[in-house]
């Protein structure tokens, strides 16, 4: 009897001890955050997210290294998620997803279709992240959806080009339109704008309009293609981007078709290369739309974050290139 007892009192000391040393290892109650266990805020800083659609072409690529720069000036205050959806709406709505689940502060979504984030903007919503749309549209509503979109003016970029070109042809053209991917705000404003302002000229006419893509091997072969089908009627192309005009003046080129001179050849971005051509005198024309999103995006965000409601759409102010400035332009072109 004796000798249970105390070998019981031994039992439960040793029982004791054991719960004593497991309780020195767990966390206080409530658990205090560890850095990656909220990606909102590790250590006082504040994770955002940068959702990329691609990152090919000029354009994109000086746009992703705009957002990276500006987030590595304010790096004391952020850290930095970027991800590239690889020309794939589909993979784009998941990585927002997964930013949404690993609790970010903040995203920034340049969204490659208008369809398709609807059911992420709730989530994110939900909880509690705000979303800032850059570059282009998505379907929803500023101010309940996302907080706002930064962009160009696309109807007013194609507005610009079809005028242009109305004036240098005296209202007389055949053209060829090089659409941007189908589906994204950005090609339907540019195809809007453009023939808002050429329809005021009764022989300026569309004679092929094709998807290809944003990209310059979807233009050229695009292009080749038109040229076989149209040949001497094309006396103008209109391309959404610059990538797919310096398909097109490959083309041409390949073709004997003299770009710049027989063929009018006006598009959008302002690239460096496409200054380049302008300078060449193998392309005429380039509507600026601007890249470099680092600054007023994360002004526009940190506005938001200390109370601002930003306007419903922030526009941003572009410029024109021709043979008059390119040459001028061209050293601070990406
Ligand atoms: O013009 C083009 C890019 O979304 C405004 O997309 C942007 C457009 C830009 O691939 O070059």
């Amino acid at each position: 009897m004796n000798f249970l007892l105390k070998n019981r009192s031994l039992l439960i000391l040793v029982m004791l001890f054991a719960i004593a040393l497991g309780g020195c290892n767990r966390k206080p109650a409530g658990g205090s955050a560890t850095t990656g266990e909220t990606g909102g805020n590790s250590g006082g800083k504040k994770t955002v997210a940068f959702a990329q659609m691609e990152n090919t072409g000029p354009w994109r690529i000086a746009e992703s290294n705009s957002m990276k720069a500006e987030a590595a000036k304010r790096a004391a205050n952020y850290d930095f998620v970027y991800t590239d959806a690889q020309s794939q709406t589909a993979k784009q709505v998941s990585d927002v997803e997964d930013m949404i689940a690993r609790k970010v502060s903040a995203i920034f979504l340049a969204p490659r279709e208008a369809e398709g984030f609807s059911s992420a903007f709730k989530s994110a919503k939900a909880a509690n992240i705000p979303v800032i749309l850059i570059d282009r549209e998505a379907t929803g509503t500023a101010g309940t959806d996302f907080v706002t979109v930064i962009k160009s003016d696309f109807v007013k970029e194609g507005q610009r080009a079809g005028e242009w070109l109305a004036t240098k042809t005296s209202g007389k053209a055949g053209i060829v339109e090089l659409k941007g991917t189908t589906g994204s705000s950005v090609a339907n404003d540019r195809s809007k704008g453009f023939m808002d302002a050429i329809s005021k000229s009764p022989d300026m006419k569309i004679i092929a309009s094709q998807d290809a893509n944003f990209t310059r091997a979807e233009g050229q072969k695009v292009m080749e293609n038109i040229i076989q089908a149209k040949g001497k009627a094309i006396t103008a192309v209109y391309a959404h981007n610059d990538e797919m005009a310096l398909g097109a003046i490959a083309a041409l080129k390949a073709a004997n078709m003299n770009p710049g001179r027989d063929v009018m050849v006006v598009s959008i971005d302002g690239q460096k290369s496409a200054l380049q051509a302008i300078i060449a005198g193998e392309m005429n024309a380039t509507v600026e739309c601007n890249p470099r999103f680092g600054p007023i995006a994360f002004d526009t965000l940190e506005k938001f974050m200390k109370g601002e409601k930003p306007p419903a759409q922030i526009i941003n102010e572009d410029r024109f290139f021709d043979a008059s400035n390119a040459a001028q332009f061209v050293e601070e072109a990406y």
